[in-house]
């Protein structure tokens, strides 16, 4: 390879949502050369895509941002609890704008494939139109769900109305007056997505594989009380959310559901409906998330709520989910149960009449013909992995990442921050990381935090080819096999554990140990000079 022409930089950054963004700018303070790449064709990341009906966050606004600046903290105001996607992408864009980011990011630009020289110690990166560039450090801000899953029916090409997946969604204004309209899927996707839909479309069909738990996001205005509340105590709040279990300020009561009587856990349980955080069922108790009947306590409440909601008992019935609840990140609603009782709404239970086909006038089951003018993919995405084997990543000795992780047993990182035989790249948000448990944000910032610092390290000692220990990655991934199994979390079929797509290796794709803890250790591995990982001193490290 001829590198005359080749831009070089400190960092190429893959991704221009909230990881992203951040990784430029502390970057870009630090002194480094930075470029980041975004396939969209602007900021936002999954804010950015998923513009579906009803999109919102499930983390409440005031934690759902980033922390690091008092001035944009002070700067920006959240008008709802819940922020929907509109909302954040202008947050978005705030940010970009105040930090002057965008000169560094170049749009509509998709990486194809990475490399690793051994030789030179940094990556060459190739962009889908064939530009070359070079950088020491090779960073993935891409996010965990952002390669979107359309299951591989038959006849797909067929159906000739319109088609949609929710983390894909149009521009433009999509209009479903007085339409038929399928829904396949009922994650958090669907759910936000049905009650929205079913208000304008002529008639709606949810095709649901398996009902989930909802609570109510009993979501709201924000009074100008709460939002000086919160920054008259932002530091404190800041420092609870980043020592949690889930990256918001609160966490589990230390009392066992089965100590209760069933008069105080209904009492209990009641009130966290009313709450409405996306916790706060899971945090009434500490042993929900472990214990089968104390599980069963909590599931049993929200299948009741289910039934008095829903007024026809058969549908009710349909709706009314059976796997351990919160095995599957916990879901929140705005009349979701309710959109059942509409006239224009029907449900079809696909477990039991499984999709044979897309027909060229809508979907057929092993039952009957449902005729649509649009279908909605509601159904999820390829998480974690995914969106790092859509590029054609290469370590050393040319071994590709998809096939270093091909079985899932072999899926294997330290911190979810690095893998062995990459050197000088780091994943944002990776698999074995809490990320997709926690509020992203919090989750972000430190992994943002601690790869720069981390950066800053090697440049100071003038370390080159910094690459996780097969030993250290073999430990982490213990650890998070070890700490799923301590919990409920791998007896559910759900995309943590891989099993929402066809032929991926099932096995639980994230470290499920908390925010707080999980920052400690990171903290404890910088503090011992990046145990767990090797480098090199750089040969020319007197000329650098
Ligand atoms: P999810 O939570 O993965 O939900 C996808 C839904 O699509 C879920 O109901 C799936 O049923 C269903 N699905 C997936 N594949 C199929 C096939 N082949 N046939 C029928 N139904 C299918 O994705 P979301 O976008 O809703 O949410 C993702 C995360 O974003 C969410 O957890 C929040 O963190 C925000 P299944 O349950 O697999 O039987």
């Amino acid at each position: 390879l001829n590198h005359q022409n080749v831009p070089v930089f400190d960092a190429v950054v893959v991704g221009a949502g909230f990881s992203g963004l951040y990784m430029l700018h502390r970057l870009r303070e630090a002194g480094y050369s930075v470029r980041v790449y975004e396939a969209a064709e602007d900021v936002g990341g999954t804010w950015y895509w998923n513009r579906y009906p009803g999109a919102r966050c499930d983390i409440e606004s005031i934690y759902y941002n980033y922390t690091f600046s008092e001035e944009i903290l002070n700067e920006w105001t959240w008008s709802s609890r819940y922020a929907e996607q509109p909302e954040i992408l202008s947050y978005i864009n705030f940010v970009a704008d105040k930090l002057d980011l965008r000169r560094d990011i170049q749009f509509k630009n998709r990486v194809a494939a990475a490399r690793y020289d051994e030789h030179n110690r940094n990556w060459e990166i190739r962009l889908e139109n064939g530009t070359l560039v070079t950088a020491e450090y090779f960073i993935t801000a891409i996010g965990a769900l952002s390669a979107s899953n359309i299951p591989k029916f038959k006849g797909l090409d067929s159906f000739k109305g319109e088609m949609y997946h929710t983390g894909r969604w149009p521009h433009e204004k999509v209009s479903f007056s007085g339409k038929r309209v399928g829904v396949i899927g009922t994650g958090s996707s669907g759910i936000q997505a049905i009650p929205v839909i079913a208000k304008e479309a002529g008639h709606l069909t949810v095709f649901q594989r398996t009902p989930q738990y909802s609570c109510p996001a009993q979501n709201h205005p924000y009074d100008t009380e709460v939002k000086f509340k919160t920054r008259e105590n932002y530091d404190e709040i800041k420092q609870l959310m980043q020592y949690s279990m889930h990256g918001i300020p609160s966490g589990p009561q230390l009392r066992s559901a089965l100590e209760d009587t069933p008069e105080e856990r209904e009492r209990q349980y009641e009130e966290a409906w009313q709450e409405g955080g996306l916790f706060s069922m899971l945090y009434r108790y500490n042993d929900i998330h472990r214990l089968p009947e104390a599980n069963e306590t909590a599931a049993a409440f929200i299948r009741n709520k289910i039934k008095q909601l829903v007024h026809n008992p058969e549908k009710a019935q349909k709706l009314m989910p059976t796997y351990y609840y919160g095995t599957k990140r916990p879901i929140l609603d705005t009349d979701y149960y309710e959109t059942y009782n509409r006239d224009n709404v029907s449900l079809v239970d696909i477990k039991a009449e499984p999709i044979e086909e897309m027909t060229l006038n809508g979907i057929r089951t092993t039952e009957a013909d449902y005729e649509l003018d649009v279908i909605i993919f509601a159904t999820g995405f390829d998480a974690m992995t995914g969106p790092l084997f859509k590029m054609d990543i290469r370590g050393k000795n040319d071994v590709s990442l998809k096939d270093k992780w091909a079985d899932g047993a072999e899926l294997k990182t330290f911190l979810g921050l690095a893998t062995s035989g990459f050197p000088n790249m780091f994943m944002l948000t990776g698999p074995q990381s809490p990320s997709v448990l926690s509020n992203m944000l919090i989750s972000i910032e430190q992994h943002v935090e601690w790869v720069a610092d981390c950066i800053d390290y090697l440049r100071k000692h003038r370390l080159e080819a910094f690459e996780a220990t097969v030993e250290a990655e073999e430990f982490w991934s213990q650890q998070c096999h070890a700490l799923a199994e301590m919990s409920l979390l791998t007896k559910t079929d759900s995309w943590y554990m891989g099993a929402n797509i066809e032929g991926k290796p099932r096995g639980f794709l994230a470290f499920p140990g908390g925010v707080g803890l999980y920052r400690l250790l990171c903290d404890d591995v910088a503090a011992r000079g990046y145990e767990g990982f090797t480098s090199s001193l750089a040969p020319n490290a007197t000329d650098k």
